[in-house]
């Protein structure tokens, strides 16, 4: 049951499709107090109560025992200390032990702090703005929960079928062979390959949709190349638009007035990659119509997705920022400085980026009503996605585009993807990737991965290769790395065959994937689940965090620390163990209820069928290229039947948005006892 409480005047951020009639009884759910700055709701937690949610965020899958601020931040460096990261997803459950566990949903597209345990270990405490719109929800279970939620916020994003593939992407790509070269890596040494990303290198000094002739002369017969090959080409869109005398982008914006505006009512200026830039006022909906439309001139050559990123916006700096920042270091000219002095200085131009003080000073036209930026900061990259995604329906109405965006808010799910950002080549980040999947997949964000290897540093053989099989499960499946680390495509490597391994049992068990990551959408469902969700009566499964449920049949256990040769799982019930050296050789053994150490050598990839289910496989030809290789007619069946097993396979031509009605899933069942090897 949805119930819904609006406090004072609230925007409408489009979070939520569903009418819901304010609820009439006060509430009641959480201790209400009002404040100065706005509402503060409280409640106590039982020690062995459980907060799931919260999307993007920092450390586990239960939320305890820190604090979590809701305001997209460009910070690229994710260590546990931090409390904010890339985009705002307000939802959470209270899984109770005793009484009535429930999820909560604080709609307020500014600040919002969910101190979960950190300054009192057993109070949950939200503080959200004097205006916003609370959703509480009470259900069957977690699952019941998370999809009455869902069907709240409104139905996922659905990319086509090849942005499951494995991509390769870097910051450094510089020009057409830069491509070739990747293309051919994986091609020389026959490992499946279905896009490769453009990075800011691709453009004419860094302006949005252009393409530099130079680095790439005939663009379009480029990503025609390209498709023949079976690799698609996503480049990326950032915020910023350059100002730029002839630019035509940015003579439209200024024309139009689709940019935000300062507090003089001039464009707001903001430097990032291409310099001293304007931003899309994308909260404004003609603006939006206007920057959506500019997708099409990449769509006309031949693209089909695109990354938007810095869209928190992030702003290295602004001019009166630098200016005074500026004149104050000048002040400290010829000082013999003290310790105190050099760190304000220090400060100074640390300060200068992504700073609360410019984000306070430009304002957005919303439906004719001026609104400060920082209150409705973190709808930002969820209205530049939305920009692009409602011009694709325009552009190609039928066709599915994949579309990704670094910061998000809830409600930016119905138009496309995130990946997790700019993350390193730790092993923490590894365990910190698996940790954020179900806590994204609870928001509505289905389509979604980390950067495999780690983007900041120089990813290590090892942890790639344990990286990637993590990264097989993921819809997102990209390989990403900073300009200036070590080079890690996986044909850089030394252990190919390996590698090769690992990406065709990814290409191998798609057709489960996609079955499953179509079906959840479709069904408002968690194609990543804790093991909770699945075993509400298992004690221990809440104190699992680093295993997760795929889809409906299958466990996994991602080995993710270093040197380890394997790794202790926990089964909450008998389980089918499949262990794979490639997607030819693997061999299949029961394993039975409790913990277990289970060896797992760095060319394995294992996981763990739950009792009466199954899954399909495809079988490959040794020289598949891309996703276009895997045959439906050649599928074998992995399955653990104690008494039958039941798959619905949801199958469809990956492309178009004719989604395979309910009634044509195909129902294939094994018979009793089956149990394959
Ligand atoms: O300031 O475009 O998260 O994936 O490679 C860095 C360069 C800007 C941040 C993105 C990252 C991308 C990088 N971008």
């Amino acid at each position: 049951m949805i119930k819904k409480y609006t406090f004072g005047q609230p925007l409408e951020t489009g979070a939520a499709v569903q009418a819901i009639a304010a609820h009439s009884q006060p509430f009641d759910l959480m201790h209400l107090a009002h404040t100065q700055d706005g509402i503060c709701l409280s409640c106590r937690m039982d020690t062995q109560d459980v907060v799931y949610g919260l999307g993007e965020q920092m450390r586990g899958i239960n939320k305890r025992g820190f604090s979590y601020v809701s305001y997209a931040t460009d910070d690229s460096f994710h260590t546990e200390s931090r409390h904010a990261l890339y985009s705002a997803h307000n939802f959470l459950i209270l899984n109770r032990t005793n009484g009535a566990s429930f999820g909560i949903f604080i709609d307020d597209p500014g600040t919002v702090v969910f101190d979960v345990g950190e300054t009192q270990l057993d109070q949950l405490v939200i503080r959200a703005g004097k205006d916003c719109v609370i959703y509480t929800i009470e259900g069957n279970g977690l699952k019941d929960i998370v999809k009455q939620f869902r069907e709240l916020i409104g139905r996922s994003y659905i990319p086509p079928k090849w942005a499951f593939g494995y991509q390769q992407s870097r910051w450094g790509y510089a020009c057409a062979q830069d491509i070739r070269n990747v293309v051919q890596g994986y091609h020389g040494k026959n490992i499946p390959l279905d896009a490769v990303y453009m990075d800011i290198d691709y453009m004419e000094r860094f302006k949005d949709f252009t393409v530099d002739a130079e680095k790439f002369p005939d663009f379009a017969d480029f990503v025609e190349e390209m498709r023949g090959q079976g690799i698609h080409l996503v480049p990326i869109i950032d915020a910023g638009v350059k100002i730029e005398e002839g630019y035509p982008v940015y003579e439209e914006g200024v024309k139009g007035n689709y940019f935000c505006k300062d507090g003089d009512g001039n464009d707001f200026i903001g430097a990032v990659w291409p310099g001293r830039s304007h931003f899309p006022d994308v909260l404004n909906a003609d603006a939006r119509a206007w920057f959506g439309g500019k997708y099409r001139v990449l769509i006309e050559q031949g693209i089909d997705g695109f990354w938007n990123d810095m869209n928190e916006p992030a702003i290295f700096y602004s001019d009166q920022n630098l200016k005074k920042a500026m004149e104050a270091i000048l002040s400290f000219k010829d000082q013999n400085l003290g310790l105190h002095e050099f760190y304000q200085m220090k400060g100074l131009v640390d300060g200068l980026s992504n700073s609360e003080e410019d984000y306070k000073s430009f304002y957005h036209n919303m439906d004719g009503v001026k609104i400060r930026h920082d209150q409705v900061h973190n709808l930002y990259g969820y209205n530049m996605t939305k920009a692009a995604s409602e011009a694709f329906d325009q552009i190609a109405p039928n066709k599915r585009i994949l579309l990704f965006s670094r910061s998000s808010y809830i409600g930016m799910h119905r138009y496309g993807g995130i990946w997790t950002g700019d993350n390193a080549s730790w092993w923490s980040h590894l365990l910190l990737s698996i940790q954020q999947m179900p806590s994204l997949n609870m928001c509505g964000i289905l389509y979604t991965g980390s950067d495999i290897g780690g983007f900041g540093g120089d990813a290590t053989e090892d942890l790639l290769l344990r990286w990637l099989a993590f990264g097989i499960f993921t819809p997102l499946m990209r390989n990403h790395a900073a300009a200036g680390t070590r080079e890690q495509e996986i044909y850089q490597f030394g252990h190919t065959e390996d590698f090769r391994n690992i990406i065709r049992i990814r290409y191998g068990l798609l057709p489960y994937l996609y079955s499953e990551f179509m079906k959840c959408a479709l069904n408002n469902e968690m194609y990543f689940r804790p093991l909770a969700f699945d075993y509400p009566q298992d004690t221990h499964a809440p104190q699992v965090e680093d295993q997760l449920m795929v889809g409906d049949s299958i466990m996994i256990a991602p080995v993710y620390k270093q040197n380890a040769t394997g790794r202790y799982v926990w089964l909450p019930e008998d389980m089918l163990m499949v262990r794979m050296k490639s997607l030819e050789e693997r061999t299949c053994k029961v394993v039975e209820q409790g913990h277990h150490y289970v060896d797992i050598a760095l060319n394995e990839v294992v996981f763990f069928v739950k009792k009466n289910h199954m899954l399909p496989v495809a079988a490959l030809d040794d020289d598949v290229k891309n996703i276009s290789g895997i045959d439906a007619g050649r599928y074998e069946w992995i399955g653990y039947a104690e008494e039958a097993a039941e798959y619905v396979l949801y199958e469809d031509d990956g492309v178009s948005k004719e989604y395979t009605p309910r009634e044509d899933w195909k129902r294939i069942i094994l018979a009793e006892r089956y149990l394959s090897n």
